[in-house]
């Protein structure tokens, strides 16, 4: 990194977005990279699965059966952790144990008919579907009276536990705003108050001048390795322009969305040529009816992988106890995700098969 903390010095960083540390050791990976590409074949997997319930006119838990769909398709989560009739009054237990009953609304959303494919597979225009998708439920969700809060995100890979390959993702709108939203909001309004401009326009523009931690860009968005990036790929997508949701968005930044999308996600790819399994999320304005010029639209992506297909970060021991810890600089992951092609590996090896016959 730049200034005065060498690159194999330990320090500590300062998330701007949650006000937590992250500690940094770059001395421990300073040897050669060791990571080994593993020559695993492609998942394969059938276009259409009879077993899987996502598919298109399959059955799902409860016998409801999906509809032919051809493009994308959501429903209401069959087993949901919220639902909107949870009310009664909280209580507190021994003048100490608080409970408060929460309501909300769980949404699955189905990217592609196809079972075969995840998102950096997808044509740009099918993502750009499900950006569109999102920004429906997040206008449709956030204007029910009782939900103060959209959480949009896709778990994706048998590692982050999610329990089916066909692409999706999931819509948790809840009627508190939970922990990870409350403290960037409350980081960003301090930050909007003092200075009239979002915490992230400021962030963006001293990131762009470094340029060592960004790892992909266009007219819209910048997808970037965070300064206080704690997983070893972490990446924050960032909008160009300070808009506080979905909502706002242009159309031609709707595209740019998709665009930025399928690039980072074909990266992350092509990282270790394996479907690369991550957790990631939109954060953007609550939908509590008030104004939010200070909540900045940045989307985060969590991967677990560190070294390999299958060598991951544990997040243990000291990082539980006190905070996280990581050895790969966050500048050295983002010029490892900049090396790597924007042309998906498996696209490549078909292109290859194709001419070798
Ligand atoms: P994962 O993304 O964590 O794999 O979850 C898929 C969701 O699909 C999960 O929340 C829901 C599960 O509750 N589901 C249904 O709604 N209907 C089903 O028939 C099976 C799974
Ligand atoms: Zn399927």
């Amino acid at each position: 990194m730049a200034g005065r903390l060498g690159s194999d010095v330990p320090h500590r960083r300062l998330n701007l977005l949650t006000g937590e540390w992250v500690l940094v050791s770059p001395h421990r990976s300073q040897r050669p990279w060791q990571g080994q590409i593993e020559g695993r074949p492609p998942d394969e997997r059938p276009a259409y699965d009879p077993g899987c319930y996502l598919c298109p006119g399959n059955a799902r838990a409860g016998g409801v059966r999906n509809p032919a769909y051809r493009e994308t398709y959501v429903f209401d989560n069959d087993f949901p952790a919220l639902r909107p009739d949870a009310g009664g009054e909280g209580e507190v237990v021994g003048g100490l144990l608080r409970a408060e009953p929460e309501a909300g609304i769980c949404r699955v959303v189905c990217f592609s008919p196809r079972h075969d494919l995840s998102l950096p597979e997808l044509e740009r225009s099918a993502i750009r579907r499900v950006v569109e998708v999102w920004t429906e439920e997040y206008a449709a969700l956030g204007s029910r009276d009782f939900i103060n809060y959209v959480q949009i995100f896709e778990n994706k890979g048998q590692m982050m536990g999610c329990s089916n390959p066909h692409p999706h993702g999931q819509i948790w709108a809840q009627r508190s705003i939970p922990v990870e939203p409350a403290k960037e909001g409350e980081r960003q309004l301090a930050h909007y108050r003092a200075h009239g401009r979002t915490l992230l326009e400021d962030y963006l523009r001293v990131e762009l001048e470094a340029g060592d931690r960004v790892v992909c860009e266009n007219d819209g968005f910048v997808a970037l390795v965070p300064f206080w990036a704690v997983w070893p790929f972490e990446t924050l997508v960032v909008s160009r322009r300070r808009v506080a949701s979905l909502l706002e968005l242009s159309d031609a930044e709707r595209d740019q969305l998709a665009d930025i999308l399928k690039r980072l996600t074909t990266r992350y790819d092509n990282l270790f040529k394996v479907s690369f399994p991550y957790s990631a999320g939109i954060h953007q304005a609550p939908t509590d009816g008030r104004p939010h010029p200070e909540w900045h639209f940045h989307m985060h992506f969590y991967p677990p992988l560190l070294r390999s297909a299958t060598v991951r970060k544990f997040m243990v021991g000291y990082e539980l106890l006190c905070n996280p810890q990581r050895d790969l600089t966050p500048e050295a992951g983002a010029a490892r995700l900049r090396e790597v092609s924007e042309v998906h590996y498996r696209t490549e090896r078909a292109a290859a098969g194709a001419e070798g016959c």
